[in-house]
This record gives structure tokens, C-alpha cells and sequence, in this order.
């Protein structure tokens, strides 16, 4: 099973998560690594410094390709062939975010962006996508306590958040996603997404 997503609002511990898991398949021997979008390329690094930065202005559907340019460039120069390498991959997001912040979060068409990035990805399927569900409130109390800068994404405030997690919930109920309550501490969690990878 070697390519994993964790997904999620802002906040809900998905890079505490990411962490743990690399750790753990490290230990039994694989050759692991944690990735983040956007980034992982000198490109869609780029692109996530423009993509965060609160003095950025991009329309939703400028937004919407900014996230997929930085995701085909991660596909074509790091997962494919880290795949075919059989590296494991821990994936901090991918396409099933810009379902829920560009499609859910701000009223682009959930179908017409599922599209889009079907065409980024170009086939590639995740072995395991796991959601990691915690209410707004929560999340936004962990970031307070994790981090000092807000950036232009999570300066949308709350209301933003909640229909994120609304396009979560939407992609759980139609089987693209497994909902894991991350309300619970990092190393409860823990067990819980290393079952969850190990069963699939
Ligand atoms: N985006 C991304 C889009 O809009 N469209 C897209 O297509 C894509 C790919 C990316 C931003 O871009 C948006 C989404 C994002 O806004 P990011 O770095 O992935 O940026 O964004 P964040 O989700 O904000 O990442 P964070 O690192 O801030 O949050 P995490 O990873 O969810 O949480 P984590 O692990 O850093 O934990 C946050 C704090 O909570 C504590 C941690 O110690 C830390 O202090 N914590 C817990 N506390 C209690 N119990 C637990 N179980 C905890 N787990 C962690």
C-alpha cells in the first residue's frame, strides 16, 4: 500500500499524522517519506508560497488551477516515479482538498473541479485517503496553540472552514474518503490511522 493521503480542514493534525506514519513504516523497514501540496517541487513550492501569501489576489478559478499546475507537476516529478521505485508516500493532501476548499469551500462546480483534477493526477489512485474529521472549533484551537502567521487560506475564518468540512463530508459519503474522528490525543489517532493503513 505504498501511496497514503491524509486529509482535512486546517488544523486538524493531518502533518502531526504524517510525521508519526512515516516514522512508524520507517521502522519496519520501508523506505518512507512525507509529502506536502501544495509543494515538493521547486515549482509547486513556488507555487504554495504565491498560493498562501495574504497579499495574493486570485480570482476562485485562478485559484482552483494554481492548486492543480503545482499538483500534475508533483504527480509527473516526484509520485510516479517514487512509486515506481516502491517507495511509500505519505500524502499531506491531494486532490480531495481542492474538491472541498476550491469546489465545497468556494462555489465552484464539485464536478467540474473533480474533473480537473482527475486531469492533474492523470489516473493516480491513492491506496488508502483517510479524512481526518475534527469540528472548526477544534481545529482552530490546535492551530492557535501550533502557529503564530495566518495565512491567506485560513484568513477565510471559520464560516470557510465549515463548508470545507461540508465538501468532506460529501466525499466520505460517496466512498472517496475514510472518516476517522480525530477528535481524540495525537497518539490515540495514531493506532487508529496505522490500523486503518496496515488493514488496507
Ligand atoms: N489547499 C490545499 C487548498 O485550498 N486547495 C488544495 O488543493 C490544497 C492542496 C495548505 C493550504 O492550502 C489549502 C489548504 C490549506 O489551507 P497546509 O500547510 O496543508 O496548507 O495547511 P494546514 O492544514 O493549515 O496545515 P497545518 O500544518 O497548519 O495543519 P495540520 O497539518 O492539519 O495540523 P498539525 O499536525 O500541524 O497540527 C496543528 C496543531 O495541533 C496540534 C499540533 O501539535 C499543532 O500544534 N495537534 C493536536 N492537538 C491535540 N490533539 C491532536 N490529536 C493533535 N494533533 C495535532
Amino acid at each position: 500500500m505504498p501511496l497514503i493521503v491524509l486529509e482535512g480542514i486546517d488544523g486538524c493534525g493531518k502533518t502531526t499524522q504524517a510525521e508519526l506514519l512515516v516514522a512508524t513504516l520507517a521502522e519496519s523497514g520501508k523506505n518512507a517519506r512525507r509529502l506536502r501540496e501544495p509543494g515538493g517541487t521547486v515549482l509547486g513550492e513556488r507555487l504554495r508560497s504565491l498560493l498562501l501569501d495574504p497579499a495574493t489576489t486570485a480570482c476562485p478559478t485562478a485559484e482552483l488551477f494554481t492548486y492543480l499546475a503545482a499538483r500534475a507537476q508533483l504527480v509527473d516529478e516526484i509520485l510516479r516515479p517514487a512509486l515506481a521505485r516502491g517507495e511509500w508516500l505519505v500524502l499531506d493532501r491531494f486532490w480531495y482538498s481542492t474538491v472541498a476548499y476550491q469546489g465545497y469551500g468556494l462555489g465552484l462546480d464539485p464536478t467540474a473541479v473533480t474533473a480537473a483534477c482527475r486531469l492533474a493526477v492523470g489516473g493516480l489512485k491513492p491506496d488508502a485517503a483517510l479524512w481526518l474529521d475534527v469540528p472548526v472549533a477544534v481545529a482552530a484551537a490546535r492551530r492557535a496553540t501550533g502557529r503564530t502567521a495566518v495565512d491567506r487560506i485560513e484568513a477565510r475564518g471559520d464560516a470557510y472552514q465549515e463548508k470545507v468540512r461540508s465538501g468532506y463530508a460529501a466525499l466520505a459519503a460517496a466512498g472517496d474518503l475514510t472518516r476517522i474522528d480525530a477528535e481524540v490525543p495525537v497518539n490515540e489517532l495514531q493506532a487508529v490511522i496505522q490500523r486503518a493503513v496496515l488493514a488496507g
